[in-house]
């Protein structure tokens, strides 16, 4: 892959409620000030292929198994790389701002659904599933802010949602690995307020570019 110098790819995870839409929207602002343009995609979906996928996944009322779920989302996942992230980082002054990324597949299938992070890590071991972020944000909540901040927002519960506390505490095991064992990511309180997540993201970006 030809890879611009002067294009990144940035992205967010985080268990649900740990802001990630609001510190996109900053982040998308901070990038624009600097001259750059800003793409902004998620996962799963951001394709036409992929939102197909993301409905079969999030709206399915029965049970999805979860090495199926695994492959699921790398098949979506290899999509928007090789049809949008790849071209975009081919060119000049470009940022991607990846809603969610493999990370993810490792704390919710590998972790919460127990396939086990190396079975994960094993389906992105080759092209284009092995792109790895400049810098990864890791929005770091615990169970009961996530439980208020969904509960705030009050909308219908899709597929992941509904799930309960154990879940949710794999998960954020899960992603607490990715932490230990991926040097791209930056783990940030974000149970603090909007504006202190928003300083050390931007503190962190200040030495990206
Ligand atoms: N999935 C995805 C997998 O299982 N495997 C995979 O490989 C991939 C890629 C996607 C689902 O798919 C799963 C994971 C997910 O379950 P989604 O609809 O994209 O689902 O859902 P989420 O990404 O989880 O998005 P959410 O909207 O639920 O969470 P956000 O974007 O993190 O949170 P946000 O910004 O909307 O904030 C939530 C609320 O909290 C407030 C906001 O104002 C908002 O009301 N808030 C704060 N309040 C106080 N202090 C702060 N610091 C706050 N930040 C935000």
């Amino acid at each position: 892959m030809h890879r611009h110098p002067t294009s990144k790819l940035i992205v967010f995870e985080g268990i649900e409620g740990s802001g990630k839409t609001t510190q996109i929207e900053f982040v998308h602002k901070f990038f624009e000030n600097h001259g750059h343009t800003v793409n902004r995609l998620r996962e799963p979906g951001g394709t036409q292929f992929g939102e197909k996928l993301r409905s079969a996944i999030l709206e399915s009322e029965t049970m999805i198994h979860p090495l199926a779920e695994a492959h699921l989302f790398a098949s979506a996942r290899a999509q928007i790389l090789f049809e949008k992230v790849f071209p975009i980082l081919s060119k000049e002054k470009q940022i991607v701002i990846l809603d969610r990324y493999f990370y993810s597949s490792i704390a919710y299938q590998g972790f919460a659904r127990k396939l086990g992070a190396q079975k994960i890590i094993d389906l992105h071991n080759e092209e284009p599933l092995n792109l790895r972020p400049d810098i990864c944000f890791y929005l770091k909540i615990d169970l009961e802010t996530s439980h208020a901040r969904q509960s705030a927002r009050g909308s219908e519960k899709d597929y992941f949602e509904k799930s309960n506390n154990e879940f949710y505490s794999a998960l954020i095991n899960g992603y607490d690995y990715c932490a230990e064992n991926f040097k791209e990511i930056r783990t940030i309180d974000a149970a603090k307020d909007i504006e202190y997540v928003k300083e050390q993201i931007n503190s962190e970006l200040t030495k990206l570019i």
